[in-house]
C-alpha cells in the first residue's frame, strides 16, 4: 500500500508499528471492517485482559485453573521422565506452575512475540524452580520456529492452554495443530485447554461483563491506533458488542459505529455508517467431538480429556 509507505515515512513509524498501520488500514477498508485481535496486546491491553479473567462472568480462567489443579496428578502422569514443556504464547505464569509443582520436568520453554515479557517471567520462575533449565523463545508460535539446541534430544510436551486455540478460524487452528505436531517431533505429547459451546445466556455475558471491562478492552485497540498511529477516532461514538454465532461456533465481538462519521488515520478517511461495525475477534467453541475431530484430522492421537463437573471447559492430553 503506498499511502501507508509514504505515512508511515512521514510519521517516522518503526517496523512492528508499520504492519500495525497496514493491518489497520487494510482492515478498515474491507466491506466488513476487521482488526485482528492481536491488537488488543500493548500494554493496557494486556492488563484489561488480566482484570477480565477475574470477572465472574469470565468463566474460562478460572474454570481451566479448576480442572489443571484437580488433575495435575493425572497430565503429570502423561509427562514422560526428564521431559521439555515448550509452552505456546507463555503469558502469566500461573498455569504452568501447577505442572512444574505436580512434576519435575528438565526443560521449560516459553515461547512468545513479546520476548521482553517472557524473560520477566522466566526470572521469576527460576526463583521458584531453581533446578529448571529455562529457555525462552521470543517468536511468534503461530509460524514455524526452531526449539532451542539445549532441549533438542529431549522428550517433548507441548502446553497449549486459555482456549487460545478459539482465536484461530478452523483452517489455522488446523494448521497450527499440524505446525505444533512438527515443531515438537514425533513421539510429543500436546496439552491443551479449549473452551466448550455452552448455552447462550453463559457465554455471551463472559464477553459482555457488567463491570464493562470487556468492552474496555475492546474500545482500547481504538486508542491504540489514537496513541501510535496518531489517529483521531472519538471512542466515545463507538460501542462495545458481543453475538453468539452459534451456527459458526463462535464469540464475535465487534465495535458499532453509533453514528454516521468519518476517522482520519495515517492521513486517510474512512467512513462509518451508524450501526456499521468493526469485527475485532473471534472466539470459538467446541464440542468435545468436534475438537477431537480436529486432533485427529491433522495427526494427533488423543490420550485423555478433562471437564469440569459443568461441562463448561476441557483440558486435552495428545500424542503425535
Ligand atoms: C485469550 C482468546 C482466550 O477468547 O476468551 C476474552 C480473549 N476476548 N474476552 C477469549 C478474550 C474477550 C480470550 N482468549
Amino acid at each position: 500500500n503506498m499511502h501507508v509507505a509514504v505515512h508511515a515515512r512521514a510519521h517516522q513509524l518503526d517496523a512492528p508499528t508499520r504492519t500495525f498501520a497496514a493491518d489497520v488500514l487494510d482492515g478498515l477498508s474491507r466491506p466488513q471492517k476487521s482488526l485482528s485481535p492481536k491488537y488488543f496486546y500493548d500494554d493496557a491491553g494486556s492488563e484489561l485482559f488480566v482484570e477480565i479473567t477475574k470477572l465472574p462472568e469470565y468463566y474460562p480462567t478460572r474454570t481451566e485453573l479448576g480442572i489443571l489443579r484437580d488433575r495435575a496428578g493425572e497430565i503429570a502422569a502423561l509427562i514422560p521422565p526428564n521431559a521439555a514443556i515448550v509452552e505456546f504464547g507463555a503469558g502469566a505464569t500461573t498455569k504452568i506452575r501447577l505442572l512444574l509443582a505436580a512434576h519435575a520436568v528438565a526443560a521449560y520453554v516459553p515461547v512468545d512475540i513479546s520476548g521482553d515479557f517472557i524473560t520477566a517471567q522466566a526470572e521469576a520462575l527460576r526463583g521458584d524452580f531453581p533446578d529448571l533449565a529455562i529457555h525462552p523463545v521470543a517468536a511468534d508460535f503461530t509460524e514455524p520456529f526452531a526449539l532451542p539446541e539445549a532441549v533438542r534430544d529431549l522428550p517433548k510436551v507441548g502446553f497449549f492452554p486459555g482456549s487460545t486455540l478459539g482465536n484461530f478460524e478452523p483452517q489455522d487452528a488446523a494448521r497450527f495443530l499440524n505446525s505444533a505436531r512438527d515443531i515438537l517431533g514425533d513421539g510429543a505429547r500436546l496439552i491443551i485447554g479449549v473452551d466448550l459451546e455452552k448455552d447462550e445466556r453463559l457465554v455471551v455475558p463472559a464477553y459482555d461483563d457488567a463491570a464493562g471491562v470487556t468492552a474496555k478492552f475492546n474500545l482500547n485497540v481504538l486508542q491504540r491506533i489514537n496513541r501510535e498511529l496518531g489517529g483521531d477516532v472519538d471512542l466515545s461514538a463507538f460501542t462495545h458488542r458481543a453475538i453468539y454465532n452459534r451456527d459458526l461456533h463462535r464469540i464475535e465481538m465487534h465495535l458499532v459505529s453509533l453514528r454516521d462519521q468519518s476517522v482520519r488515520i495515517l492521513g486517510e478517511d474512512i467512513g462509518f455508517r451508524a450501526g456499521e461495525t468493526i469485527h475485532t475477534e473471534n472466539s470459538y467453541k467446541y464440542s468435545l467431538a468436534r475438537f477431537r475431530a480436529l486432533a485427529r484430522q491433522t495427526g494427533w492421537t488423543l490420550q485423555q480429556s478433562w471437564t469440569d463437573a459443568d461441562g463448561l471447559f476441557s483440558v486435552h492430553a495428545l500424542e503425535a
